[in-house]
């Protein structure tokens, strides 16, 4: 499938808009994941704004990683959610009840959960914008780099010992939203053995900002999903203690392989700074870490399909589903043969190369699996985080023509400028949050990830642009202007970084 490339306008405005999203949604020392369904701080999304704001400023971006470091627990845990202000989003901090933990952090109100270690790879990506920048950029990134080293390095071993007791080499988590990807069919058979027992009632917030209820998990897996946080609270966020209590714990193959990805950049920019230094340093550790985990996500693979699996660690089977989560080898590296094989999967006609798909991007579950839901959250709908990683991934191994065609079908779907949380992948239609942080974050960075000498400066806005209207759009396409070159031949590559 070709794709029609965006016009120098449409990308004009959306670099404008893009900005202006994360401009409205920045609190000052922190950015909101949405203005609406999601008014707090959320680990893996601040990941991704950072690397998006980088190409804007590096120090905010910096800001925004100091501020996520601000919430971590003693035991090396960065927590899901950090809750800034008080909002009406559901489960809040009086759910969580973290105050039975020990090892919460002072001064900020969290939630008592992780996900996925997506953070030192957005700090990699800051780090070498920042040094493409130079002078004081390159300062404050470096210094950064120095004075949080052992900061994410904590995180990782957390999430190596704490969650990986066994050395399995897989994460463990013990809730779906954990994952990122709450109500991914990856999940299904492991949520059909968790019995709600008794817990305080409770009302859905979500609900009230979005169209249509079926966009999100049902209230059954709402009824689960806060069960299992009451089974958090009761261990007082032990893990040890909920290993052994607790109805979900999960070998997460795509948390696996990003802390293996995190772990080898976060050694290599010990290395280049010279930090973490010695055989029992921060950058052998990190080696480590990313040695055993890039072991247990290959391991993991399923030789028929090529996908790799999630373990459920309570009863020891494999979890085969076709949803996104099974490309983490090429995330994690480690494999050249199986990382060609994944290029071609993931390109093919099971993936992003469907016919039904509306655009050629990473959709959360392949729309060939009777898993397949066009519009229902984690189980179909396209997230650009998703097809960001996947062609961040494709790039560092080489592929950058691969790369490079993932970028441009994204960039064509965020053109009409709604920057969503989620897109339906059959009709293309705007999903769940609009004005979602991350997917701004995202369009900034492919946009900065044009050949250098195209690269302009893109600008914080301070008053809204125009979106970009289907009916526009429509009318662009037939052909009320110039025609615009079509398919991945043309255009641009990549530059191969970090
Ligand atoms: C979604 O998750 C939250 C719970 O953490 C929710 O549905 O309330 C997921 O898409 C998650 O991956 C994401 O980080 C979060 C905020 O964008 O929303």
């Amino acid at each position: 499938m070709t794709v029609a490339q965006p016009s120098a306008v449409e990308i004009g405005l959306m670099s404008g808009r893009a900005g202006y999203v994360l401009k409205a949604n920045d609190r000052g020392a922190f950015t909101v994941a949405s203005p609406t369904l999601y008014p707090h701080m959320w680990s893996w999304d601040a990941g991704f704004v950072a690397l998006g704001i980088a190409t804007v400023s590096v120090p905010r971006a910096l800001s925004e990683l100091r501020s996520l470091l601000s919430g971590q627990w003693a035991t090396g845990m960065i927590p899901h959610i950090l809750f800034h202000s008080p909002s009406d989003y559901f489960p809040g901090p009086e759910r969580w009840r973290t105050q039975v933990a020990a090892a919460r952090p002072a001064g900020v109100l969290t939630s008592g959960i992780c996900q996925p270690p997506i953070h030192v790879i957005a700090l990699s990506r800051i780090l070498h914008d920042a040094r493409r920048k130079g002078g004081a950029d390159q300062e404050l990134a470096e210094e950064f780099v120095r004075e949080t080293f052992d900061a994410w390095l904590a995180w990782h071993s957390y999430l190596a010992t704490a969650r990986d007791p066994y050395s399995y080499g897989l994460v463990e988590i013990h809730h779906g939203w954990e994952s990122g990807m709450d109500d991914s069919p990856r999940w299904d058979a492991p949520y059909a053995n968790v019995r709600v027992g008794a817990m305080p009632p409770f009302v859905r917030a979500d609900l009230a900002h979005v169209a249509d209820p079926s966009q999100r998990p049902s209230d059954a897996e709402y009824a689960k999903y806060l069960w299992l946080l009451e089974q958090k609270v009761h261990a007082r966020y032990d893990d040890a203690v909920y290993r052994a209590t607790g109805d979900f714990v999960m070998g997460d193959v795509l948390v696996s392989a990003l802390l293996a990805a995190a772990s080898d950049l976060l050694a290599d920019m010990g290395e280049e700074l010279g930090i973490g230094g010695g055989a029992s340093g921060g950058v052998e550790q990190s080696r480590a870490i990313a040695r055993r985990f890039r072991t247990g996500v290959l391991r993991s693979v399923n030789p028929e399909t090529g996908l790799a699996r999630d373990l459920d660690l309570r009863t020891g089977t494999w979890l085969d589903v076709e949803s996104a989560a099974g490309f983490a080898p090429l995330l994690c590296g480690g494999d050249d043969a199986l990382t060609r094989r994944q290029r071609d999967l993931l390109l093919g006609p099971r993936w992003c190369g469907h016919s039904r798909l509306r655009w050629p991007v990473v959709p959360s579950v392949s729309p060939a699996s009777p898993a397949f839901r066009e519009q229902t959250y984690w189980r179909g709908p396209q997230w650009p985080v998703l097809n960001w990683l996947m062609a961040w991934a494709l790039n560092r191994s080489g592929e950058q023509e691969a790369a490079n065609q993932l970028r441009l079908a994204g960039l064509s779907q965020l053109v009409d400028c709604d920057f969503a949380e989620y897109y339906q992948p059959v009709t293309g239609e705007t999903l769940g949050s609009r004005d979602q942080s991350w997917t701004a974050a995202i369009a900034l960075d492919f946009l900065a990830a044009r050949r250098p000498a195209q690269r302009r400066p893109v600008r914080w806005l301070t008053s809204e642009l125009p979106r970009i209207t289907p009916t526009q759009r429509a009318a662009d396409l037939a052909g009320d202007r110039p025609p615009r070159t079509r398919g991945p031949a043309t255009t641009p590559e990549m530059p191969r970084t970090p």
